[in-house]
């Protein structure tokens, strides 16, 4: 590759083997035994995701032990090149990328270790249950039974009672976090061995590392400094109809927001308020769940229609493997994980999509983005095993939720015979932006900040962990707990991601991707109206480009594809295409707060008292007397 400046990490334990011929014959055989490994390993994973039995699950178990210890034997092989030294930029960077983002180095010991703990804190984060808020006075563990999913969620999104929220909020963050907190830092501890052993400072740069670009970071930071206003707008204004709601006991009128009453457990997207939060309530017409149920839609009919918008901009369609195999609806007779997922059986001839479909608006929206990621699927089947994935970890979720911007649209909806009312209502489209700025432009400062936050604790260590994040949701996030949080307490971990070590900035590159892609494919379309009323259906040009794109993989550089993207014009990351798609909401919201004292929120010493440590002498007497009354109840709380 000719991106290489920045990118040369050497391994400690890098070999001397500079044999061209010897490292392309490695490939062939690794591309070969990878692909039948992904194959028994996805088959089993499908198997017991769809049937959840013990003999299933066991089966499963063996299959991942087969690939760790695959995955370990293979670095062992693809460590024994000093890549560096090689000239055939594509096979230096097949090697680099087998060497690099993988524990396999650390002795067997510590590999079996990091890899059990990671599955430990997967499954004790799986099997925490919790207290409803009003249980009966009867045996506690008989009523301590709300699972994450549906139960806590539902009460997140629905419930409108502050106490009854802040005890749900509480219960989760409390008996989550602590019980993780040891694992969390011996995988600290051995993720940063093994980053270092691979030639990184740490863990948090390894990471960093997948994006194979030493400007990243500032790229990301650039964008996020852009959003800001928007988001700041938004906050302002959601603010405004919470504290008409709840009253200024729980939030100052100009201060940050109580995480427990956004409509999501994690106060990451706040779609769930929009009953409390939408202008023009009358206006509330293009959900259009009613209407599908009217027709008689059924499951299988929304994936004809999902499928039938890909063929429209040319794209495949699903293949006789895909329909014959798939599950589309929630199983009789047996458990099945009903999150919706796309998956790649790595043979180039079975995909499927795992679905539990209701036939409702934000299910056939699913169906598309689902049948998204099979499409990327099937455009790079025929690259090598390694290239077989998103030009970059954010690009599939990127390209996935470009799509559904083009369905979930009135202009689409009634194109498609599902709205019928007027799509030109200025009120109609700013009650429609506002929904989707809940999901969007509210999602950008968490997707950013929860890497932001794995990177100081990988660099700086695990001593404040938790005041550490409630310090970034408060300056980025403008959020506190509703509750009072020490270092007892481990709040981050609440959010799977973090026990289960899955990175987390792809989502918000995929956030800035997914209106990029969106917007050049509109143009592409020659379409020049507003870009949230712009759809690519039926547009060969805009499923041309979108093709070029998809059967890349990741064959190429990120940079490059985005620059084939947008028609040589940039090769950066931007958030330039979401500004644009929110623009007419944005002139909305400065009109709304116009009479505000303060956009966005400032804070005092009582918010940040909720969560950092007690210091005592002399800084007590700058604490306000709210923050006294605070204090105290830290004390109290504490003994
Ligand atoms: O983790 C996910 C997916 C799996 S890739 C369910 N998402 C992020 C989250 O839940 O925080 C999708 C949206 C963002
Ligand atoms: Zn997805």
């Amino acid at each position: 590759m000719s991106r290489a400046p920045g990118l040369e990490k050497t391994s400690h334990l890098q070999g001397t083997n500079t044999n061209l011929d010897e490292a392309v014959k490695f490939l062939q055989e690794y591309d070969l035994e990878a692909s039948e490994t992904c194959l028994r390993v996805t088959s089993a994973q499908w198997a017991y995701s769809t049937n959840m039995t013990d003999l299933n699950k066991r089966r499963m178990v063996e299959a991942q032990t087969h690939r760790a210890r695959f995955d370990k034997v293979t670095w062992a092989r693809a460590a024994a090149f000093d890549w560096t030294k090689l000239h055939d930029g594509k096979v230096r960077r097949q090697l680099r990328m087998l060497t690099t983002n993988t524990r396999a180095c650390l002795s067997d010991e510590k590999y079996n270790e990091i890899y059990h703990l990671i599955s430990e804190m997967k499954d004790t984060y799986a099997h925490v249950r919790i207290c409803p808020f009003r249980r009966s006075d009867v045996d506690e563990s008989l009523y301590c039974d709300l699972e994450l999913d549906p139960d806590v969620q539902r009460i997140m999104a629905q419930s409108r009672d502050n106490m009854e929220l802040t005890h749900v909020w509480r219960q989760w963050h409390d008996k989550v976090g602590p019980q993780l907190k040891n694992k969390f830092m011996r995988y600290v501890d051995l993720a940063n061995q093994a980053a270092r052993v691979n030639g990184f400072s740490d863990a948090g740069e390894e990471m960093r590392y997948m994006y194979e670009d030493p400007n990243f970071e500032n790229e990301v930071a650039e964008s996020f400094q852009k959003l800001l206003p928007l988001y700041k707008q938004l906050l302002t204004y959601v603010r405004r109809k919470l504290l008409q709601r709840y009253g200024s006991s729980i939030i100052r009128p100009d201060g940050p927001l109580p995480a427990h009453i956004l409509g999501n457990l994690w106060a990451q997207e706040w779609s769930n308020i929009a009953d409390i939060v939408l202008p023009y309530p009358e206006y509330r017409d293009f959900d259009v769940s009613d209407e599908m149920l009217h027709q008689g839609f059924t499951p299988l009919r929304m994936f004809q229609m999902a499928e039938e918008f890909f063929t429209s901009i040319g794209l495949k369609p699903m293949p006789p493997e895909f329909w014959r195999h798939s599950m589309l609806e929630r199983p009789n007779g047996r458990k099945a994980q009903c999150t919706a997922s796309a998956w790649d059986f790595c043979n180039k001839v079975d995909f499927r999509i795992k679905q539990c479909t209701e036939v409702n608006m934000e299910n056939l929206v699913t169906i598309h983005h689902e049948m998204a990621h099979v499409e990327y699927y099937m455009y790079y089947a025929d690259q090598p095993y390694l290239y077989r994935d998103g030009a970059n970890p954010g690009f599939h979720e990127g390209i996935a939720n470009s799509i559904t911007l083009s369905v979930l649209n009135p202009i689409h909806l009634r194109l498609v015979g599902l709205f019928n009312n007027n799509t030109e209502l200025y009120e109609t489209n700013i009650n429609f932006l506002l929904i989707m700025a809940l999901k969007k432009v509210a999602y950008a400062p968490f997707a950013y900040l929860v890497d932001q936050w794995r990177y100081q604790i990988f660099e700086s260590g695990v001593r404040k962990m938790n005041s550490e994040w409630w310090d970034l949701r408060l300056r980025l996030q403008g959020v506190v707990p509703p509750v009072p949080r020490s270092e007892s307490h481990f709040d981050a971990a609440a959010k799977r991601h973090i026990p289960a070590d899955i990175p987390y900035i792809r989502y918000y590159v995929a956030l800035l991707l997914e209106f990029q892609i969106h917007e050049a494919m509109c143009d592409a379309a020659g379409y020049n109206g507003p870009l949230h009323v712009c759809d690519v259906y039926r547009s060969r040009e805009a499923g041309r480009l979108l093709t070029d794109v998809l059967k890349v993989g990741k064959a190429r550089h990120w940079k490059d594809v985005l620059k084939m993207l947008t028609n040589g014009n940039s090769n950066r990351l931007s958030a330039d295409a979401m500004l644009d798609y929110f623009e007419p909401l944005m002139a909305w919201l400065k009109d709304q707060n116009k009479n505000e004292r303060i956009i966005g929120w400032t804070t005092y010493k009582e918010d940040t008292a909720l969560f950092q440590p007690l210091v005592y002498g002399s800084a007590n007497r700058h604490l306000t007397s709210h923050s006294v009354v605070i204090f105290v109840m830290i004390v109290k709380w504490i003994l």
